[in-house]
């Protein structure tokens, strides 16, 4: 009977075993989205690869013995690691990250529901490990392997190609996959739950070593620059103006100002927003810049809340969604406001779950807690008419005052619209994503002025301010053509890059009769400080980089996350000094030499602009925050390390 079994390894029945049972799970127990038959094919490949990666070990195990318990353990363990993934997900529509791990709350609350979240089917998921089991222990003898050295030179070889092959697929599908870091989903979808837990085990490691090494003595240097170069103790005129009123805030997707008050074809683009750059109750910004890097939407929610530099490198939402913050909802909080998110999308996307708990927000209204329909919805999901119309029951209902921020979708890369639903034609260039973006951009100004009006019914308004703000560009570098064939230009140079990189700033306070239109340069990064000395709150003690931009002394420039800047008088891209104004580059004397080097009138700026970077970047690196006393402004020598 030994002898007629068919004489397959052992490692390849298990690695096609496991590979189907892990493919079963990803493609019908976890619900995750898949967009092409690219991603179709990687979610298919990638659990045959991991298994193979994992099972190939064993041929370097010479006795046969070892090789069985090898690849029954192996099975067992990854199985189990599969299964808790899967319970998880059923509570979290999550996968685990090593920090969650060790957050007794999530765990805790788990524990409780824990067997609602259990089938009875679920031992099916067993059936390869029982099977692997019972083989590894009769049929040994036959199942084994016993290579030459070049042969299991070979076995590994082929693991490491077959990953090699995995990640190339994975990369193409979606650039930067690793260095951004957006989305656990994305992550599983496309390298699998063992390598993407190997990955986020890294990713946890670095982050906690740097960690360990600070020890908060970084701090007084730091607050002596943030005090003498960048917070004022001018007292804002509108100081206190909105004490006690809720704070609106809404995130529009990838609005940028140059289609404010500004018209494509003979159409006006934006007549809600441009109606309210001439409203008296408004004050519109409108050389305010974002200063987002691949953290994109995020990375402006990161700016808003904390006043600090998203990073140069992946997303600080995912790398650092556990460090210790001192943000706005947490301070509002402390003033008795109830804060709350509305997005309707994935919790996990961009790790909002996990940071917004870090942020101090008390709800997080995310997809679920929406009705999405076929029709109801296009592209990223929810279109934004019926995001703020189902929003406003929620909103009705939340103890006042409150600080809830809205996170807009629709006009979202590539600016899908239904026709029957777009109120304005098409642009024509060679770049669909432009043609497109103007319909997606009237759409969103629609919705807005449904919400305002919803505001106004529902008695809401007239206690709140509310702010609009673009959350970054929306148009490319890799549109410039038809860019500029937009704006009537030849071409897009670096200096208009720069200037397109203006979102619109709406602070609107209903009742108020002095607002207008602001010129001065300003950015994400001055939200945080001027919104609550707004709202009547001190920032005396708090450490941020950004002004309040209703004061005269400001620091006059802002930086964005390469290094880059805007001033009053400069524009610094590419190594070129532009006048801002004219948008000439700044002539240098010509044969320079080294004693009047410093004559480049951008250099000085750039040198504040680095420093500042980099002082932020040691604030999140280092989680500096858990070592301060915000309530005295001093150093806490007794903060354990977390
Ligand atoms: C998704 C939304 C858009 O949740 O925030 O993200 P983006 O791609 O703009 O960062
Ligand atoms: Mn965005």
């Amino acid at each position: 009977m030994n002898g007629k079994f068919p004489k397959i390894p052992l490692f390849i029945i298990a690695t096609i075993l496991f590979g189907l049972k892990t493919y079963i799970i990803y493609r019908f127990l976890f619900h995750i989205e898949l967009e092409n038959a690219m991603q179709e094919l990687i979610l298919a490949i990638n659990p045959f690869v991991s298994a193979f990666l994992i099972f190939a070990i064993s041929v370097w195990l010479k006795k046969p013995t070892s090789q069985m318990k090898f690849l029954r353990y192996t099975a067992l363990i990854g199985s189990v690691i599969l299964y808790f993934n899967l319970v998880f997900y059923r509570s979290f529509t999550d996968f685990i990250t090593i920090p969650q791990l060790f957050q007794a709350s999530n765990m805790g609350d788990l524990g409780s529901s824990i067997f609602s979240l259990l089938e009875v089917y679920d031992v099916l998921l067993f059936a390869d490990v029982a099977i692997i089991w019972y083989l590894s222990r009769k049929k040994s003898d036959v199942l084994s392997v016993s290579y030459p050295k070049s042969g299991r030179v070979f076995a590994l070889a082929m693991s490491l190609m077959l990953l090699a092959g995995n990640f190339f697929l994975a990369e193409m599908e979606r650039p930067q996959l690793f260095t951004r870091a957006f989305d656990r989903e994305y992550l599983v979808k496309n390298i699998g739950i063992f390598n993407y837990h190997i990955y986020d085990l890294a990713l946890h490691s670095k982050v906690k070593s740097q960690k360990v090494f600070a020890d908060g003595n970084e701090l007084p240097e730091i607050k002596e620059y943030v005090n003498e170069h960048v917070q004022s103790d001018e007292s804002s005129p509108l100081h206190g103006i909105a004490k006690g009123k809720n704070l609106i805030f809404i995130s529009a997707e990838s609005m940028q100002s140059f289609v404010i008050n500004n018209k494509m074809k003979g159409q006006v683009i934006t007549p809600f927003l441009n109606s309210l750059t001439k409203d008296d109750s408004t004050f519109y910004f409108k050389n305010f810049y974002h200063q987002t890097q691949q953290g994109k939407t995020s990375d402006s929610e990161f700016l808003l809340e904390n006043s600090l530099y998203p990073l140069s490198r992946g997303a600080v939402f995912f790398t650092h969604g556990q460090n210790e913050y001192h943000a706005l909802p947490e301070m509002l909080n402390q003033k008795g406001y109830y804060t709350s998110v509305f997005h309707s999308n994935n919790k996990s996307f961009w790790n909002r779950d996990q940071m917004y708990d870090s942020l101090g927000y008390d709800h997080f209204y995310g997809e679920k807690a929406f009705e999405v329909t076929d029709q109801n919805s296009i592209g990223w999901g929810l279109e934004d008419k019926a995001f703020f119309e189902q929003s406003m029951k929620y909103l009705r209902s939340q103890k006042q005052p409150f600080y809830t921020k809205f996170i807009t979708l629709t006009n979202h890369f590539p600016f899908e619209l239904n026709k029957d639903k777009a109120s304005i034609g098409e642009f024509d260039s060679n770049s669909k994503t432009l043609n497109n973006y103007f319909q997606t951009v009237r759409y969103t100004d629609e919705a807005l002025r449904q919400f305002f009006n919803q505001l106004k019914e529902s008695g809401l308004y007239k206690d709140s301010i509310i702010v609009i703000m673009g959350d970054h560009y929306g148009i490319s570098e890799n549109h410039n053509k038809a860019m500029a064939k937009y704006l009537g230009k030849d071409q897009i140079s670096p200096y208009d890059h720069v200037q397109l990189q203006r979102v619109p700033l709406f602070i609107h306070i209903p009742g108020y009769d002095k607002g207008k239109v602001m010129s001065e340069v300003s950015g994400q990064i001055d939200l945080k400080p001027t919104l609550l000395h707004m709202l009547g709150v001190s920032t005396k003690n708090d450490i941020y980089f950004g002004n309040d931009l209703f004061v005269d002394d400001r620091k006059d420039y802002i930086a964005f996350r390469n290094g880059d800047f805007v001033s009053d008088q400069y524009v610094s891209t590419d190594g070129i000094c532009y006048l801002r104004k004219s948008g000439e580059p700044v002539k240098q004397k010509e044969n320079q030499d080294d004693a009047n080097k410093s004559e480049n009138p951008c250099e000085p700026i750039t040198q504040k602009v680095e420093k500042e970077l980099g002082y932020s970047d040691d604030l999140i690196y280092g989680d500096l925050f858990r070592f301060v006393n915000f309530s005295t402004g001093k150093n806490s020598s007794n903060t354990k390390i977390k």
